[in-house]
């Protein structure tokens, strides 16, 4: 008999709902999907992702890396990573998205922060780990990565939402984050990181009002995906061009260690709470770039 699961994508759901799915999908399709356990959050939840793959020797092909939940209140995040995950696994019209590529999918990369924005304060943003001071709790997680950790944009101080820890990775959760993508790194050629709000495709770096040396390339890719929405139109550039400079981020790190094309995708909501209804619009919205992100990596 077949696990159960409680999720869908007509309300926002728990860590154990979305965990709860990921093991229903490992159980239900076990030569596509293997559940990978990464490490254990500061307050002890597991860190999870999803690998979904036909391949019958893995890491033999490109892979892409998607992510969601870095800041607890941006829910829209692992709702649509959720969403990419059942389209690819359970869809059967979407087989071809199997074709040459490993994906790994991680929906709640936070989720001490994305429990505590359930059940205490809707709009908490960082991690939940003791810093110096005894009154303001967590860190950044999108300002403690090591590639220009501690530059503009990022805070020394506990009581700021983009404080940037005490050195880069002091975090449990984007230190086993970094190492599990490490691991990867030859097989991953596409990275993207889900956040919210804002209607972006932010190409890097985003230290810094500079280009890596495949911009044009992102730019184009970025354009390309951009032009499949049809209800929401993205803006599509470098992140300190359309936003603000925030070093110390995952995406700028990711590129640092070589993957070619790196997005944070800023989802299109206006601001951080957005009802549920809002969830399928934006996410059917989205999927069809993922075509385009496939078509593309498949070949490289
Ligand atoms: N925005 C991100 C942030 O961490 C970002 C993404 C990173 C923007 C780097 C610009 C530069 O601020 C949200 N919404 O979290
Ligand atoms: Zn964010």
């Amino acid at each position: 008999t077949k696990a159960a699961h409680k999720m869908d994508w007509i309300s926002y759901h728990r860590l154990d709902d979305i965990y709860g799915y990921l093991n229903y999908l490992a159980a239900t399709y076990p030569n596509l999907v293997e559940l990978i356990n990464i490490g254990t959050s500061y307050e002890n939840r597991s860190l999870y992702l999803v690998r979904i793959s036909n391949a019958t020797a893995p890491d033999s092909q490109p892979a892409v890396w998607i992510d969601g939940g870095f800041h607890a209140r941006e829910w829209i995040s692992p709702a649509l990573a959720t969403y990419i995950i059942k389209q690819i696994v359970e869809e059967p019209a979407n087989a071809k998205l199997l074709n040459n590529i490993d994906w790994y999918i991680m929906p709640v990369a936070n989720p001490d922060g994305y429990e505590y924005s359930h059940v205490r304060s809707r709009l908490w943003r960082k991690t939940r780990s003791l810093t110096t001071s005894a009154r303001c709790l967590g860190v950044d997680p999108n300002r403690n990565f090591d590639f220009k950790w501690g530059g503009s944009g990022s805070s020394s101080n506990p009581c700021s939402q983009v404080f940037k820890g005490s050195k880069a990775f002091s975090e449990v959760e984007t230190l086993a984050y970094s190492k599990f993508i490490i691991s990867k790194s030859k097989q991953i050629k596409l990275y993207l990181t889900l956040h919210s709000y804002g209607q972006k495709l932010l190409i890097p770096w985003g230290y810094d009002r500079e280009y890596p040396s495949n911009f044009a390339d992102m730019l184009a890719l970025g354009n390309c995906a951009a032009s499949k929405f049809k209800i929401f139109k993205y803006g599509v550039g470098n992140k300190v061009d359309l936003l603000y400079r925030a070093a110390g981020n995952s995406a700028d790190w990711a590129k640092s260690i070589g993957i070619d094309y790196v997005y944070t995708v800023e989802l299109p909501t206006r601001g951080f709470v957005v009802p549920a209804s809002s969830i399928t619009p934006i996410v059917q919205d989205f999927f069809p770039a993922i075509d385009v992100f496939a078509t593309k990596i498949a070949t490289l």
